[in-house]
């Protein structure tokens, strides 16, 4: 982990008018229990704010804690494909061609389809506020813009064999670094049990902060599930496919021995070689207590009944 550089806290983007256009609510799919337990929990981050509205102040809506800046977001990054320097991946992913983009989504599915990034970006799109936990110790509070994964599923329809969702990152030589110079395989999997993927909790990002997503966190399109070390977070997806088998995911295959398939935050599973205990915000130099299923547990605890959580990690 690099030490702060002392940048300044507060930025204009953490305070900034919330437009009405860009930020369309009302969206979410699913039954009315669904919908309600998403209002409930996210009610004070995603609210569309008239346009004539002074300028708010983003927090997480659970703790209240400060958005992480904009800056801060934009300029601390793992994207393994330009660098393993976090302050350099955002100069670098300036490489990136985010234009055609097209997500292929097929495998067990009745209704397999590509999308080009024009159409999924024309889809309405939410804000959600949420705490996102590095498994190297790290944390940030961060404004996405996105829809939940469970809108698009619903589009390709699964097949009733389908059990697990897997992921892909674009690979792209010519502006990519090697897979020698990364120390990883590409493209970048990830992997997530089919009702994880279907969680009202679980979305894909398309922008932070009410701009379209900066390449270094994953333009034009990447996974978020709060609950899961931030690994699970892949970027920059080009396909999703459906299957009955437990996809490959890239940590674990790296080091299975440091990284299990459900990578959920769990503060009383140490990593071999660090305690996951504690964590250090963004922007901040005391050391916070990491919470289990990175505080989510009240939404996604019931997912993982029955499991020992110690060996599914
Ligand atoms: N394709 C790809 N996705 C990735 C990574 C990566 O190296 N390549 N790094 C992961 C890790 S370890 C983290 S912590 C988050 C970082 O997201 P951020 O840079 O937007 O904060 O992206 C995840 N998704
Ligand atoms: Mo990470």
């Amino acid at each position: 982990m690099a030490d702060q550089d002392g940048t300044p806290d507060i930025t204009p983007e953490r305070i900034y008018l919330n437009r009405r256009n860009f930020l369309r609510t009302g969206l979410l799919a699913g039954t009315a229990a669904t919908t309600a337990l998403v209002y409930r929990s996210f009610r004070p981050g995603s609210v569309t704010a008239p346009a004539s509205e002074p300028a708010r102040i983003l927090t997480d809506p659970a703790t209240g804690d400060p958005a992480t800046s904009f800056e801060e977001i934009a300029n601390y990054n793992n994207f393994y494909e330009f660098s393993t320097n976090k302050t350099d991946v955002a100069a670098k992913a300036q490489a990136l061609r985010t234009r055609p983009w097209a997500v292929e989504i097929g495998g067990m599915v009745a209704a397999p389809q590509t999308l080009t990034i024009e159409e999924i970006l024309d889809w309405p799109q939410e804000e959600r506020v949420y705490r996102f936990r590095c498994v190297e110790g790290w944390s940030m509070v961060i404004p996405w813009t996105g829809f939940q994964l469970s809108e698009l599923l619903a589009r390709v329809q699964p097949l009733e064999k389908a059990r697990y969702v897997a992921f892909e990152t674009a690979y792209d030589p010519a502006t990519m670094q090697s897979e020698l110079s990364a120390g990883i395989a590409f493209p970048y999997v990830e992997g997530l049990r089919l009702d994880e993927a279907m969680h009202p909790l679980t979305i894909l990002a398309t922008g932070l902060y009410g701009k379209p997503m900066p390449n270094q966190n994953g333009a034009p399109l990447r996974l978020v599930v709060p609950w899961k070390y931030g690994f699970k977070s892949i970027k920059s997806i080009v396909r999703i496919y459906l299957t009955d088998t437990e996809p490959p995911a890239t940590w674990s295959i790296t080091s299975p021995r440091e990284y299990g398939f459900y990578s959920n935050v769990n503060p009383s599973v140490d990593h071999p070689r660090w305690s996951q205990k504690t964590e250090r915000r963004i922007g901040e130099y005391r050391m916070r207590e990491t919470l289990m299923f990175n505080g989510y547990g009240d939404e996604v605890a019931s997912l993982y009944e029955g499991m020992d959580l110690t060996k599914f990690y």
